[in-house]
């Protein structure tokens, strides 16, 4: 259990392979990575065998993900194997998938070639454990699916799990100790010369991948690494790899179901489950909305990022109802918002408390998550030439009345001034052509009209000697700006911001702190409101946890601040913030 846990922290928080190595910034890459970053919103599907127990072994619920199930069941070969024989999808349609990913504004498609139950979902001639040999099915999913995506015009991705493979008995990783219990004779240099480069090379000659998505380089030494690239490069130059090959050796980074804090200096493609598994599971039926899905990808795009979305397919190979219905409606949004999404760049204008922006030349898109109740959109620290603005969503791009108001600028959003038919409930993309150079001010952060507003370290002015904000580069959702060293009591750090109308607002606060700070205290103020805290053991400085601590009330003003203050410390630093938020209270939640 130990040893599980520890290899995929290492995974997910990329202690092993993290190093920027080959890693793409975000504003130079090769050519051959134009596509995969002008995509932006991609298809993951997860199927194999493990799609036929669908989480259950001999009626029993298996805990885990369902594609761990004979990880997680300590299923042996001899009785896991056999699952062959029953995969028989005669629904199956590659066309189907890829005609869905494209209506739903999707570009690629990423497919378990091979997961860590070492299944082939191809043809492979090093290996008779797959879907063409083993199975009464006898046809080659992968082959079919390259056809489905070629005729939608759906760029596609291989996933292969190069170190783990659990039918094997070379292989590491988190290796199979249930048949082959003697982990410390396994050799996996044998597993990797006999099966996985081998097959590697079968998948990028016998097909046409535009990616491989390698995962979970928990024991793979760098030459290892470098043989994969070497063969994917030798065969098929172009290739987009992600950071999972290890040691790299990878194009960008994969961080799995988060989306990173603002800033990422390098690619990266967040990768995230529909529901809560990767592959199907017969009683998993907690679905993200449409709309959540729509603020996820606008929330990865803004910060310049692709996002990967996965879907489990059933053993009949058809994709859950539900799942068909939130991607249809998720391509609804997509057809009319789409140019706000792909070949854009993340925003040039910081975080928005109504929503977010993305970028292209001469132009930025507004998301509007929060519509503004008094009609009046505030750009805030906006400056720039503006030559139109108007609703994407309206093809004759009737302009919408606008002015500069000091260093923002002012959008009449009347919802009466639309046709109903152009606007929608979860995200209206306002957009604003300019010419010449954009003027940002971030000093001072606009108080939110709908959305709640995050004051990090990065933003704030320190007044104490030690108190300093470190970047934390674990690759998790803590990841970004952390304040530490708060050592000295009365040190303290403070925020400018504005806000146009008075206002309720429930304070929360994320932050990191070990027993030994337990009981020291810190207040909240601004505008002669305080609150006071007292800090909680979060099990640890990078163990954040997030804490509403109470409500205040602010008055309009064009010029306030918000501090917290350390008051008194039981010992070492007093916390390592990661954020304030100030989260606007509605008005008829207001009780008295
Ligand atoms: O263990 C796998 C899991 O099954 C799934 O494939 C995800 C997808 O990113 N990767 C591993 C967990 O990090």
């Amino acid at each position: 259990m130990k040893k599980l846990l520890l290899s995929i922290m290492m995974v997910l928080f990329g202690a092993i392979h993290f190093s920027y190595g080959q890693l793409n910034p975000v504003d130079s890459f090769p050519e051959r990575l134009k596509w995969f970053t002008d995509a932006k919103f991609g298809l993951f599907v997860h199927w194999g065998l493990y799609a036929i127990p669908a989480g259950y072994w001999h009626g029993s619920a298996i805990p885990g993900p369902s594609e761990w199930i004979m990880y997680n069941g300590k299923i042996p070969v001899k009785d896991y194997e056999p699952l062959a024989k029953e995969f028989n999808p005669t629904e199956f349609s590659g066309e189907k998938w890829a005609a869905l990913a494209r209506e739903t504004g999707m570009k690629y498609l990423v497919f378990t070639a091979k997961h860590c139950d070492g299944f082939a979902m191809y043809d492979s001639k090093i290996s008779d454990y797959n879907v063409v040999s083993a199975t009464p099915f006898r046809r080659d999913v992968l082959k079919e699916l390259e056809s489905g995506c070629q005729k939608e015009g759906i760029k596609l991705g291989f996933y292969y799990s190069h170190n783990w493979d659990w039918h094997e008995s070379q292989a590491l990783g988190l290796d199979n100790t249930w048949d082959f219990p003697d982990s410390k004779s396994k050799n996996q240099n044998i597993y990797f010369q006999k099966k996985a480069l081998p097959q590697i090379k079968e998948l990028v000659t016998n097909y046409r991948p535009d990616l491989i998505w390698f995962d979970v380089p928990t024991t793979i030494e760098p030459a290892q690494s470098k043989a994969f690239l070497d063969t994917i490069r030798k065969y098929r130059p172009a290739s987009v790899i992600n950071d999972r090959i290890g040691n790299g050796f990878g194009d960008y980074l994969t961080p799995e179901q988060y989306i990173p804090a603002a800033g990422s200096k390098v690619l990266f493609e967040s990768c995230m489950t529909l529901n809560d598994t990767w592959g199907y599971n017969v009683s998993d039926w907690n679905w993200k909305s449409a709309p959540t899905v729509i603020y996820n990808l606008v929330d990865v795009v803004s910060k310049g990022g692709n996002y990967l979305l996965n879907v489990g397919p059933d053993e009949n190979g058809n994709f859950p109802e539900e799942a068909v219905r939130i991607l249809k409606e998720v391509g609804k949004w997509m057809k009319v918002n789409g140019e706000s999404i792909y070949e854009t760049s993340s925003s040039p204008v910081g975080q928005l408390p109504f929503g977010a922006c993305t970028a292209k030349p001469g132009k930025l898109y507004f998301h509007v998550f929060h519509w503004p109740e008094n009609g009046l959109l505030t750009l805030p620290g906006i400056n720039c030439k503006v030559k139109n603005v108007y609703l994407l969503a309206d093809h004759k791009k009737k302009t919408l009345d606008w002015q500069n108001a000091g260093k923002d600028i002012l959008v009449k959003l009347k919802t009466q001034s639309f046709a109903a038919e152009n606007l929608n409930n979860v995200d209206n993309v306002i957009v604003l052509e300019y010419s010449g150079p954009i003027v940002y001010d971030s000093t001072e952060l606009l108080l939110g009209e709908g959305a709640a507003t995050s004051f990090l370290p990065q933003n704030a002015r320190i007044s104490g000697d030690s108190l300093k904000y470190i970047f934390n580069e674990k690759w998790d959702e803590t990841r970004g700006y952390i304040t530490s060293n708060w050592s000295v009591a009365g040190d303290k750090m403070v925020w400018d911001y504005r806000l146009s109308a008075d206002g309720w607002f429930n304070i929360e606060i994320t932050y990191g702190a070990p027993e030994e700070v337990l009981g020291s205290t810190f207040k909240i103020s601004s505008a002669r409101n305080e609150i006071s805290g007292t800090i909680e053991n979060t099990g640890g400085y990078y163990s954040f946890k997030t804490k509403m601590i109470g409500r205040i009330h602010l008055q309009a003003n064009s010029s306030a601040n918000l501090e917290i203050q350390a008051v008194q410390l039981k010992s070492g630093s007093l916390l390592n913030l990661k954020q304030i938020r100030l989260i606007p209270v509605p008005k008829q939640a207001l009780v008295f």
